[in-house]
């Protein structure tokens, strides 16, 4: 039985993933190497210093912790500046019909993301009343693939892991998942989330009762 279904929020409930990419490709370029669409691929779902290090190797980069934290703070400067003007046109397709689905059903909804500007984000779009825990980057210490953000989602809920859905676009975040023991929707390509249960292109094409289908089965 589901009853409670977890959000990842870049790239399942908003595409913020778009401006992490300006604002990294600014500093990537600042430093004096290129930075693609790509690249930016290997940074969905990953913390904003694991991000970094990412790009550093790409650039080939090796430089001290004091300079990281300096490039990691410019990089964040110019990504609030870009979800400082995000409004609930930004909330991807089906989303907030998904939301709305899940409280009327009486399933309990929590947030599990890495982002630490995740309260900024839900507040600019207006998603913030839909949830009934919010777990982001300020409340974990272990990045996914660690289940850690996902278990504690399901603690706040007062719901067991068994009971619990995943909602995610990155394969740590459904490799997290899994180890938490917790059903998983894939939401973008089957090629890349083929170690979800279930994917969806989108939460357009998803429902609350063909969820509890697939879950049951
Ligand atoms: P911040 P999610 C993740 O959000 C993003 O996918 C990832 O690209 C970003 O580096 C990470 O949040 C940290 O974000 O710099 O705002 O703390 O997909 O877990 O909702
Ligand atoms: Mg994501």
């Amino acid at each position: 039985e589901i009853k409670a279904c977890l959000f990842d929020l870049d790239g399942v409930l908003v595409d913020t993933a778009k401006y992490h990419y300006i604002a990294w490709k600014e500093l990537a370029e600042s430093l004096g190497f290129p930075f693609t669409e790509r690249d930016n691929e290997r940074l969905k779902g990953v913390s904003r210093v694991a991000s970094l290090n990412i790009l550093l190797e790409i650039g080939g980069l090796t430089l001290p912790e004091e300079e990281k934290t300096q490039l990691a703070d410019r990089k964040n400067n110019r990504y609030v500046e870009y979800i400082a003007k995000m409004d609930s046109s930004e909330i991807l397709p089906g989303a907030l019909e998904f939301l709305k689905e899940c409280r009327e059903q009486g399933i309990k909804v929590a947030l599990g993301s890495a982002s630490k500007n995740a309260m900024t984000i839900l507040n600019n779009t207006g998603l913030t009343p839909y949830f009934d825990a919010i777990i982001d980057g300020t409340h974990t210490s272990a990045a996914k693939p660690d289940p850690e953000v996902f278990l504690l989602g399901a603690q706040a809920l007062e719901v067991l892991p068994e009971h619990c859905v995943v909602f995610e676009d990155a394969e740590a975040g459904i490799e997290a998942a899994t180890r938490a023991g917790m059903f998983s929707v894939g939401i973008g390509s089957p090629e890349t989330l083929n170690a979800a249960n279930i994917v969806v292109p989108s939460l357009q094409q998803l429902s609350v009762s063909s969820l509890r289908e697939s879950f049951a089965t």
